[in-house]
């Protein structure tokens, strides 16, 4: 039996202990700190795959490893060339390959698809963004699960909210929602209204905790002041709430251990930033943070305090909405860009124009049917790697536990491509590994990573941690304004305004890997019967789902998981106004029956 880490995009990074078959068994490592004894269903589906992508194949052809790696370096060879890599694989050899585009003098992506504008929003007013770690929640004694799908995104964390009083802010009756003692169901893209509401009621009744905001928050009046300048009444009637919940709440939030478990949900819109950035300021008023069973937990970032020897100082373009069109040559590696980046017409369009497409991943999808050179990679359980986490500081070793001949690691491919093109000779493979781990402190089989505090903050905000909570100040927001929004939002009848698209993660998929979905999920009040089939219409595209009716989804939304199929041809091709971020919900689409 070989003990490795879950190499998937996921915040549960789970231990797993397997018997090393070629199709392997695999369990929960019951000593691992965050399996506890179970795995998802998914993990099966990575073992189980028809779609691996098996033999390299140049123009059309297949060919030998080699003779595929040769066409690559060709591809190379020309002046303009990207790396583009998403996050099918989270192991931290993944970006290896920074160091051949640093070789060839290449481009490399900033920003997210995924948290970058609640981190920017984080970085506002923490100046670090430290993950909570989960014994902290375990200690609380009430829970706001806010924006998180929890029983699907993030299951392994089920135990630790046992038994907690538990708050639900979702567009969604999602699952955790039914066990909720308050459950808002917000109007999507008001969590920044909602958060300053709530701040404002609870610094009007001098619930807020002086003393601590005396050291790490001296700023409050102005914070309040702040808050005072949103009007009460419309902004209930933007959050969808009434008085009592939000006096419920302030109940439910003031004098106790509280943790805001927060996730992607509430900022994958152009003002994410200062959505996070608002929850922060009402935990401060608080005094949540640096205090026992208390805090924000966020996804972190998962290599803080690393010395990364990938980390290379090149020239970068936003990974959110990359005009590949400005480059001769684009290695994607490890994504699938032309279905989970924003806007899918457009990155079509763009990489119809690039000369040289190379795809390096592991399974057929959209990306690699568009490829000149696909080079099939190795799956987490066929080489060596080191798994960090973005909702723990535990870092778990992978290892080989298959010996296989299909494809080639991200350590080989480089290694193979810096040598034929350079003549650099990569260090051993097992050099990068140990200094990721050295780096961290062993605690049984796995090791803790040097970020981890056992409280966060307790000292204070910023690197060093001796400064104050920067509370917000500023806030501007024009969605209901914004032109190309108006487009598809007047008909012929008048205005009409179009529904809130939500997006969250998929069950069977782990984004656009596995099982795929094909429906618009809405409410039966729009009027429509299941099975009917629709165009969902954006100013960005078009893309149709078949329907189904559940009353768990509001009236003025709609739900399309992140793993259905031409989701992303309606969504915005733009960035957050912090954080290089994509914002997948800004944006509203209409409906027509086909
Ligand atoms: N099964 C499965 N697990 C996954 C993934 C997967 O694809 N499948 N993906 C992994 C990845 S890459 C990530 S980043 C994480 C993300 O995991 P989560 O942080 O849970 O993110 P989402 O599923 O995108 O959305 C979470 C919730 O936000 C709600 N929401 C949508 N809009 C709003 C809003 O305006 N306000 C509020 N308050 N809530 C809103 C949605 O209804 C949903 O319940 O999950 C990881 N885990
Ligand atoms: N509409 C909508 N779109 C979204 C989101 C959303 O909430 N709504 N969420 C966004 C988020 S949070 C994220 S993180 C992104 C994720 O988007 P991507 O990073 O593009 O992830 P996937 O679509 O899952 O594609 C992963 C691919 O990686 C390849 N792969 C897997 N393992 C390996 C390996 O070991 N090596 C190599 N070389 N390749 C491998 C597989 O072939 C797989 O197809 O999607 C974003 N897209
Ligand atoms: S996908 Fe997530 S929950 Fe499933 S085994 Fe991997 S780390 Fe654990
Ligand atoms: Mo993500």
């Amino acid at each position: 039996m070989v003990k490795t880490a879950c190499g998937l995009d996921c915040p549960d990074a789970c231990g797993i202990i397997s018997n090393g078959d070629i199709f392997p068994k695999v369990l929960a490592d019951r000593e691992h700190p965050t399996s506890n004894g179970t795995l998802c269903s998914i993990i099966n589906h990575h073992i189980h795959r028809e779609d691996r992508l098996k033999t390299p194949m140049v123009d059309g052809r297949e060919v030998s490893m080699e003779e595929a790696l040769d066409s690559v370096a060709e591809a190379l060879s020309m002046d303009r060339k990207l790396l583009w890599r998403g996050s099918g694989n989270f192991g931290a050899m993944q970006e290896v390959t920074n160091l051949l585009f640093k070789a060839i003098g290449g481009t490399l992506t900033k920003g997210s698809l995924c948290d970058g504008a609640g981190d920017a929003g984080i970085l506002e007013g923490r100046g670090v963004n430290r993950i909570l770690p989960p014994s902290q929640i375990a200690k609380s004694d009430v829970v706001v699960v806010w924006g998180k799908n929890i029983t699907v995104t993030a299951s392994h964390l089920m135990p630790y909210i046992e038994g907690k009083r538990l708050i639900v802010i979702d567009p969604v009756e999602i699952d955790i929602a039914k066990r909720a003692d308050i459950f808002l169901q917000i109007r999507p893209r008001t969590d920044f209204y909602l958060a300053i509401l709530l701040a404002r009621f609870i610094m009007m009744q001098n619930y807020e905790d002086r003393g601590y905001l005396e050291e790490f928050g001296s700023d409050y009046d102005d914070f309040y002041d702040f808050t005072r300048e949103f009007r009460i009444k419309p902004i209930l009637e933007q959050i969808g709430a009434d008085l009592h919940i939000l006096g419920d709440i302030v109940e439910e939030i003031v004098g106790k251990r509280v943790v805001l478990l927060v996730g992607n949900g509430v900022q994958k819109y152009s003002i994410g930033s200062y959505v996070l950035q608002a929850i922060d300021s009402l935990a401060t008023i608080l005094g949540l943070f640096g205090r026992e069973g208390s805090g924000v937990a966020f996804l972190g970032n998962s290599k803080l305090g690393i010395d990364n020897p990938f980390d290379v100082n090149l020239e970068r373009v936003q990974k959110a909405t990359t005009e590949f069109s400005r480059f001769d040559t684009v290695l994607i590696q490890g994504g699938n860009p032309l279905e989970s980046m924003p806007s899918s017409g457009r990155v079509k369009e763009e990489l119809s124009k690039v000369k040289r497409v190379i795809y390096f991943g592991l399974y057929e999808n959209e990306t690699s049917k568009v490829a000149d050179i696909i080079i099939p990679a190795k799956s987490f359980f066929e080489k060596d790697d080191v798994r960090f986490s973005y909702a723990s500081y535990i870092v778990t070793p992978m290892r080989k536990i298959v010996e296989s001949d299909i494809g080639i690691s991200e350590y080989g491919f480089s290694k193979y491509l810096m040598n034929k093109i350079n003549y650099i000779d990569l260090k051993d493979e097992r050099h990068y590994i140990d200094n990721f781990l050295n780096q961290c402190r062993r605690v049984g089989d796995y090791y803790l990573s040097p970020a981890h505090q056992d409280i966060p903050y307790s000292g204070g905000f910023g690197e060093s941690g001796g400064d104050e909570f920067q509370f917000i100040e500023d806030f501007y927001d024009d969605f209901e304004q914004i032109k190309r929004f108006q487009r598809v939002t007047k008909s012929k009848k008048g205005r009409e305004v179009g529904y809130f698209l939500t997006t969250p993660k998929g069950r069977n998929g782990l984004n656009s890997q596995f099982k795929r979905d094909n429906r618009v999920y809405l409410n039966p009040k729009l009027g429509f019967s299941d099975g009917d089939r629709v165009k969902v219409i954006s100013p960005y595209g078009e893309a149709q789902f078949n329907v189904q009716n559940s009353y768990t989804i509001r009236d003025d939304s709609v739900v399309i998981y992140a793993n259905s199929i031409g989701v992303n041809r309606v969504t915005p091709p733009i960035v957050a106004e912090e954080g290089n971020s994509a914002c997948y919900q800004e944006v509203r689409v209409i409906l027509k029956k086909v």
